[in-house]
């Protein structure tokens, strides 16, 4: 199975990057984790992407806060799918890393994810490995599955509560 990195600009984004880590824990993904920033280590971010395919990665997450350019920085340097993870910081609730991640230019793709989204993104990147993969295929409908066993759950416990 191919690899899924995680890169994450600062160690302060790590809070949000554990729910992704934990996600594709689940699923037995084989992951690489590290802090690469766009803005303080360019080089490292760009030697990682552009090495990334050979080293037999499938996918990449790149969760960043405030300019974040750092999903934008990786997707120029590889044909990977690249998923960005806009990380809400201290101050504008993270729009600002919403607008940096998404509005890339024609040609360099980013998948971004909602503010903070780190769930959807690992779960993204499973869908990716899954598209060969069959038995991720099946682990995936069966987390569908639960999560919609639990969303029936809580509508049963609402109802009895409150349609008396
Ligand atoms: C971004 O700046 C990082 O991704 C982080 O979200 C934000 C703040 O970084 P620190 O100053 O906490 O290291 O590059």
């Amino acid at each position: 199975m191919n690899k899924v990195a995680v890169i994450m600009g600062s160690d302060s984004d790590l809070p949000i990057v554990e729910k992704a880590i934990a996600t594709l824990g689940e699923f037995g993904v084989p992951t690489e984790v590290h802090v690469f920033s766009a803005h303080r280590t360019p080089e490292q971010a760009r030697a990682f992407a552009m090495s990334a395919r050979e080293n037999g990665f499938g996918a990449i997450l790149a969760a960043a806060g405030k300019a974040a350019h750092l999903a934008g920085a990786i997707a120029a340097n590889t044909t990977l799918p690249v998923i960005g993870i806009p990380v809400k910081s201290n101050t504008l609730d993270g729009i600002d890393a919403l607008l940096s991640t998404v509005q890339m230019p024609s040609g360099i793709p980013v998948a971004t994810v909602a503010i903070d989204g780190a769930v959807n993104a690992a779960l993204l990147a499973v869908q990716i490995l899954a598209v060969s993969d069959p038995a991720l295929a099946a682990a995936l409908d069966a987390r569908r599955a639960a999560d919609t066993r639990k969303t029936l759950e809580k509508d049963q416990a609402v109802a009895q509560r409150f349609n008396k």
